[in-house]
């Protein structure tokens, strides 16, 4: 929410130049604004045409299966719109279950600018890309790319060539990336998900049983990759 972005804003103002972040902490109390936090986009809901309600169910699944193993460590859904039904779908299904809001939440903004629009500080952030881990293609995929500029395609082919559905890879963001020196972003991981699309590479033609499955290894994929960020 806008009054969540002006809070993490005002404390915050002390990265400004995210390379090497002071803890702002009082006394022994560490603020959970500067945890490591994971932004991630609602995967395969857009392009890849897979159905929001069976995804917001995997979210929160997922969500709640790793929140309490990633310490103070937090975890952002993001979208572009204040309209998002994917947000409001997650939103509504983690109070049910009574997720830790401070731990997990949702967040309206561009998730190449976090930082600079929100005042959210998000250490890593995640890309549903494609499976030739090739910048463009519109969505989310474009927009980090085009963000981080040609480092980040350089730092990705030397973990992979490409990837497979299910799958995340954790890459290092090169210091020299606008996204590390404006955003304070020092990690992007890529995820494919399931695509119901039929315009598009491995299309599942709405086998819902075999692209739930995929869409909750794709989760645990990126969960398990920011866990090994973290620790
Ligand atoms: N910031 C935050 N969220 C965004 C942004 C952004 N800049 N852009 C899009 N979203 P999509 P997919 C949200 O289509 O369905 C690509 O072309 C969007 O509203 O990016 O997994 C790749 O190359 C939606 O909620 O990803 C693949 O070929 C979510 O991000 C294919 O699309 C995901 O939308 C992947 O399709």
């Amino acid at each position: 929410t806008q009054s969540h972005a002006t809070k993490e804003k005002d404390s915050n103002q002390v990265f400004e130049s995210c390379e090497e972040p002071k803890m702002a902490s009082v006394g022994c109390s560490i603020s959970l604004e500067n945890a490591p936090t994971l932004a991630f986009p609602s995967i395969s809901t857009a392009d890849f045409h897979f159905n929001l309600e069976k995804a917001s169910d995997i979210i929160v699944e997922k969500v709640e299966e790793y929140v309490n193993k990633l310490g103070n460590a937090r975890l952002v859904l993001v979208d572009l719109s204040q309209n998002s039904k994917i947000l409001s779908l997650v939103r509504a299904k983690a109070a049910e279950k009574n997720i830790d809001s401070k731990k997990f939440f949702t967040f309206v903004g561009n998730i190449t600018k976090l930082y600079s629009e929100g005042g959210l500080h998000c250490n890593v952030i995640a890309n549903a890309t494609n499976w030739r881990l090739k910048p463009g293609g519109g969505g989310v995929n474009a927009a980090i790319f085009s963000a981080a500029g040609p480092t980040l395609e350089t730092a990705t082919k030397v973990k992979a060539e490409s990837l497979s559905s299910g799958k995340a890879i954790v890459v290092p963001l090169p210091s020299s990336s606008p996204l590390f020196s404006g955003e304070g972003v020092t990690h992007v991981i890529h995820v494919l998900g399931p695509n119901m699309n039929p315009q598009r590479p491995n299309c599942l033609d709405n086998d819902y049983v075999k692209g739930c499955k995929i869409l909750r290894e794709a989760y645990s994929s990126l969960f398990d990759g920011f866990a090994s960020i973290v620790r």
